[in-house]
């Protein structure tokens, strides 16, 4: 049987992780990010499908293409968090499973980043555990959707 596939987003500016402010997000560049990813992935038997994207429609374009064949979303919407309806619309309207992953502890940060209006389409927010929240949502969505006997 293929194995449940889990779309993977990440939005602006993240194409920079790793060359620009190391000491707020890290060393890793988003390929390695990738390579966490899908490490993470088959230990778990997901698929994944990694995807980048500075563009706002081009994240609710593929939100919306993931109905029908995902099984899940993980999302890093970056600065779109703080600001987008729009995406958290397309969230809400695609029914399934979604996990919010930040880099940064959004929290400890300017006031203007508190608030994430993707928070609100999604089952669990990880956050300021730098690049390895992104193989901790995989865990967590893989027990959401009942792929991982530990859930
Ligand atoms: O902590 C996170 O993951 C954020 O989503 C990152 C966003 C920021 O707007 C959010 O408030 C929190 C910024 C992404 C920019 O990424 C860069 C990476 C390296 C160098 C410059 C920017």
């Amino acid at each position: 049987m293929e194995p449940p596939l889990i779309v993977v987003l990440n939005g602006p500016n993240l194409n920079m992780l790793g060359t620009r402010e190391p000491e707020k997000y890290g060393t890793a560049t988003l390929d390695d990010v990738e390579a966490l990813c899908a490490e993470a992935a088959e230990e778990l038997g997901l698929a994944i499908d990694f995807r980048q994207t500075n563009l706002e429609g081009e994240l609710i374009s593929w939100i919306q293409e993931a109905r029908g064949n995902a099984a899940g979303i993980i999302i890093n919407p970056a600065g779109y968090s703080h600001t987008s309806i729009a995406l958290m619309d397309a969230l809400l309207a695609v029914d399934l499973p979604v996990v919010e992953v930040h880099i940064t502890n959004i929290h400890r940060r300017e006031a203007f980043r508190h608030l994430s209006y993707v928070s609100r389409a999604a089952v669990g927010v990880i956050c300021g555990l730098g690049v390895g929240g992104y193989a901790l949502a995989l865990r967590a969505i893989a027990g959401i959707i009942g792929q991982d006997d530990t859930a």
